[in-house]
């Protein structure tokens, strides 16, 4: 196997014993690999990352090189006054130096250290998890609060720039395969209508940062339940993983997708719609955790956009999940046909939620 043969291209003690699938990634292809000596034992993530999506693989890791050394630097400083032991996977070089390894094939695998005795989950548990994530998410931000962003490559271009994604849209659109598409089914149709009504809305957060309202910080990018570690003893929050979207943005699209993921807690593949809700009490959670570990950095500006982030982030996933429909599943890995159309499905029923629950949305978010 490949992923068994990449393992041994990067400096790890021991001899490889196994190297399995793990998580739920719509992009890259993720692998836990085993290795053991006689006496230890060594867990990391191997992955390859996607090159569809990924254009410039070095920058990622370049952006990871830096974001990394920050943090640990910061968390190893700030260790004595800590309410735990916070903790940041650390790249693993390969044998010949460098950050990561191409195959025969040009494939582009990197490995990284499996931050031990703790689990993600691809869906919020209970309030106190979610409390958690939000805490992580916080952490994470407090400690890139003086990088400069800068100093970070923009490794994927267009990123959570919502109007951008209509240009996708747009593009299928004007195929006959992509009008085949949007006809296939009511629900298709349904979903296209729904976007098409929001397509003007969709430049709230650009436009406030184009009229320097809001500016760009360091953020995480995809923040989501299934990239926060939460560690098996003390059930505290522990590490983001997935920093291959760390780079300049609004905080709003980190924040945004944090509550767009946790306040759903049926996830973003469930099959009754009707289960999927915005649930405030988890919103709640989110923020209180948030608040208590990012040093409040948000200025009041920021602060009036937090509404329209959790709304656009959510609008801004289904148009993402419809239009890569409607191009063929180009971008994001699908196990079934129609997967794409009915995560698109479950993003557009959340953010009907959420835009029937706005005066208590803003309540909470008030409390800021
Ligand atoms: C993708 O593959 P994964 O889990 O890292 C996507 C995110 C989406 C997320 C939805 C680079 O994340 O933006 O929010 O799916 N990542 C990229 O589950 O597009
Ligand atoms: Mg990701």
């Amino acid at each position: 196997m490949k992923a068994a043969m990449m393992a041994q291209r990067f400096n790890v003690d021991g001899w490889l014993v196994s190297a399995y699938p793990m998580g739920d990634g719509n992009v890259n292809d993720t692998y836990q690999c085993i290795f053991r000596t006689v006496f230890s034992e060594e867990k990391i993530v191997l992955q390859r990352l996607n090159s569809n999506v990924f254009k410039d693989p070095e920058a990622v890791m370049a952006n990871m090189h830096l974001v990394t050394n920050h943090a640990h630097k910061r968390l190893i400083e700030e260790h004595d006054i800590a309410d735990r032991i916070w903790q940041l996977p650390r790249i693993i070089p390969a044998k010949d130096g460098r950050d990561y390894a191409i195959d025969g094939d040009g494939g582009f695998w990197r490995a990284i250290t499996r931050i031990a005795s703790a689990h993600s989950y691809e869906t919020i548990q209970s309030a106190e998890h979610a409390r958690e994530v939000g805490a992580v998410l916080g952490n994470f931000h407090h400690l890139m609060s003086d990088m400069d962003a800068s100093k970070l490559k923009d490794t994927l271009p267009g990123f959570h720039i919502t109007p951008g994604y209509f240009q996708k849209f747009d593009e299928a659109l004007a195929t006959p395969e992509g009008q085949a598409r949007l006809n296939s089914s009511q629900i298709s149709k349904n979903v296209y209508r729904y976007i098409q009504e929001r397509r003007e809305w969709s430049s709230v957060l650009e436009d406030a940062k184009a009229r320097g309202e809001i500016q760009d910080r360091v953020i995480h990018g995809d923040p989501k339940t299934a990239n926060v570690m939460i560690d098996d003893t003390t059930a505290k929050g522990t590490a983001i993983i997935d920093l291959d979207t760390t780079k300049p943005g609004l905080v709003h699209y980190d924040i945004g997708d944090c509550l767009r993921s946790c306040c759903n807690p049926v996830g973003e593949d469930c099959q009754d719609l009707s289960q999927v809700v915005f649930d405030l009490d988890l919103c709640e959670a989110v923020l209180k955790g948030y608040q208590a570990h990012s040093q409040n950095f948000m200025t009041d500006a920021e602060k009036n956009y937090l509404y329209d982030c959790v709304r656009l982030i959510t609008f801004e996933l289904c148009l993402r999940f419809y239009a890569d429909f409607l191009a063929g599943d180009v971008y994001f890995k699908i196990t079934r046909d129609g997967q794409n159309l009915h995560r698109a499905r479950v993003q557009m029923q959340l953010c009907m939620s959420i835009e029937a629950r706005e005066s208590q949305i803003r309540r909470t978010l008030e409390r800021m």
